[in-house]
């Protein structure tokens, strides 16, 4: 199996980065920093996971994957713009970002603000001209997008991350912070496939559900990965921030990941489709702790 979804995580991350390139080119204006210092960013590798699963979501439910491909890399566009901004040392003060030193730090924090800005922007213009759609569907795809990212998302999620700095948290407001952080823009990710390919209410349901659970099985690996490297500079331990290891220790940490797993997959058995990948891409992200169950 395994063989297979790298391989097919590889075609549809290659299709990804052709059109992020495609999207934001050089330009030989004044303030071409700000195309520059996208690039930077944005080209800088990253998993593509967000991307991957909306173009795996809508093959699933029958849609066209090239009338996904725009969608699909705007995901990954409001992805970087919260990565730059997160990285900020107002923020979490990282100087590393994807192997390489974060935004703030090559081109500066005003830069950075700006291409986080833009990067926000650029991606409901792009959503709002993506080619092939009906109206109707963009409009579904923007509003999307827009809660998602908002309040109630990736930034809610953000203000608590802030606010539990340095306190002790219970395992319900971890739950809340990372289904706002982290499962919001997954979520999304299977919601715009399902957008595209015209889902069903029912499906639609199904691939939500499927999406809130392997995000939250994302950050637990993430918070085990981390845990691993505790020596980097950029780990949350080293920041006294709670983690679902430092509450669970990793071996619970694993038990609860291969539980949101499960039930994860489950879902998708409600469906009348072929889940093969979608199932694959799952236990890809639990894999990257190479957890057996116990
Ligand atoms: C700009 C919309 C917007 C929001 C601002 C700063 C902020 C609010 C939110 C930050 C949220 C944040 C840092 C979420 C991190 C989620 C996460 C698990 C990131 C790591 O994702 P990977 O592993 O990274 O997919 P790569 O580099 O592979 O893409």
């Amino acid at each position: 199996m395994m063989k297979t979804i790298y391989s097919y995580l590889q075609d549809k991350s290659q299709l990804i980065e052709i059109e992020l390139e495609r999207l934001i080119p050089t330009l030989d204006v004044p303030y071409h920093s700000i195309f520059d210092s996208a690039r930077y960013s944005v080209l800088a590798g990253g998993k593509r996971l967000r991307p991957v699963l909306a173009l795996a979501t809508c093959e699933m439910l029958g849609g066209n994957l090239e009338h996904t491909l725009v969608p699909a890399c705007c995901l990954e566009l409001i992805h970087t713009s919260s990565l730059i901004h997160d990285d900020l040392p107002c923020m979490d003060d990282d100087d590393f970002r994807r192997g390489k030193p974060s935004l703030h730090k090559k081109f500066g924090e005003s830069q950075a603000v700006l291409t986080g800005d833009y990067l926000l922007g650029y991606s409901f213009e792009l959503l709002a001209q993506a080619p092939y759609l009906t109206s109707d569907q963009r409009i579904k795809l923007i509003s999307t997008l827009a809660q998602r990212s908002g309040a109630h998302g990736l930034i809610g999620g953000q203000v608590l991350d802030l606010l539990y700095e340095r306190q002790k948290v219970s395992l319900d407001q971890l739950y809340q912070l990372h289904f706002l952080k982290t499962a919001s823009l997954i979520t999304a990710s299977v919601e715009f496939g399902g957008i595209i390919a015209n889902a069903t209410q029912a499906e639609m349901q199904v691939i939500q559900q499927f999406a809130m659970d392997i995000g939250l099985v994302f950050q637990i690996t993430d918070d085990i990965l981390d845990a691993n490297d505790s020596q980097s500079a950029s780990s949350d331990l080293l920041k006294e921030k709670m983690t679902f290891v430092t509450l669970l220790g990793i071996e619970e940490s694993k038990k609860h990941a291969w539980d949101f797993y499960e039930k994860a997959i489950g879902f998708l058995d409600r469906l009348d489709r072929e889940t093969t990948f979608l199932r694959d891409i799952a236990q890809f992200i639990i894999e990257r702790i190479e957890v057996r169950n116990p």
